[in-house]
């Protein structure tokens, strides 16, 4: 049996919540559309970025394009060959070197020297079949200049200006620290 007493309690008041407020409804709502919008111009701008190139992958530009440009083809007044060199791989062995250091490669050759404002076309020979390189340059203050991969059983060469006199590392970041080299910037020939 109800009690009687409390039958004749007036009903209490619906249970507010925060989200019963509409104030705070429109909020919620207001947010997941900007949450929404944010997310398709995000996916859109990396839509049109990967258009552009795919990945991480670029060649100089703005403040890095002021100490080095590259272009993919090109009139070049010099030319060099660099070839990866696989020194101690899982193929090949030495088995005890490749349990000890890993795989190991090198660029071959790891030093090249180039005249300043002298187009230089340098193409590399990816000699490995299975093995993906890359080449990143990397400025003197350490920022990266161009990232770009050297596919396997691939040449892929570019046409680079250096526009200052100075050192230059090159690296392929997938095999350091050993698979490294640098590139010296000379004044202008005969200057
Ligand atoms: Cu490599």
């Amino acid at each position: 049996m109800k009690d009687p007493a409390i039958a004749l309690l007036p009903a209490p008041p619906p249970k507010m919540t925060l989200f019963s407020v509409p104030e705070f409804r429109r909020a919620i709502r207001r947010l997941m559309l900007a949450l929404l919008l944010c997310a398709i111009v995000g996916a859109s701008s990396a839509t049109a970025a990967t258009t552009a190139r795919t990945g991480p992958f670029f060649l100089p530009s703005g403040a890095a394009a002021q100490v080095v440009s590259v272009v993919p083809t090109g009139a070049a007044e010099a030319g060099i060959t660099v070839v990866t060199e696989a020194v101690a791989v899982k193929e090949k062995g030495p088995a005890a070197t490749v349990r000890k250091f890993g795989e190991v490669y090198t660029f071959s050759p790891t030093f090249i020297a180039v005249h300043r404002d002298e187009p230089t076309q340098i193409e590399f020979w990816n000699l490995q079949p299975d093995d993906e390189h890359d080449f990143a340059l990397i400025g003197p203050d350490l920022k990266v200049l161009m990232y770009e991969k050297l596919p396997p059983l691939t040449r892929t060469s570019w046409v680079f200006t250096f526009h200052r006199v100075g050192l230059i590392e090159f690296k392929c970041l997938r095999h350091q620290p050993e698979m490294s080299g640098q590139i010296l910037v000379l004044p202008p020939a005969g200057s």
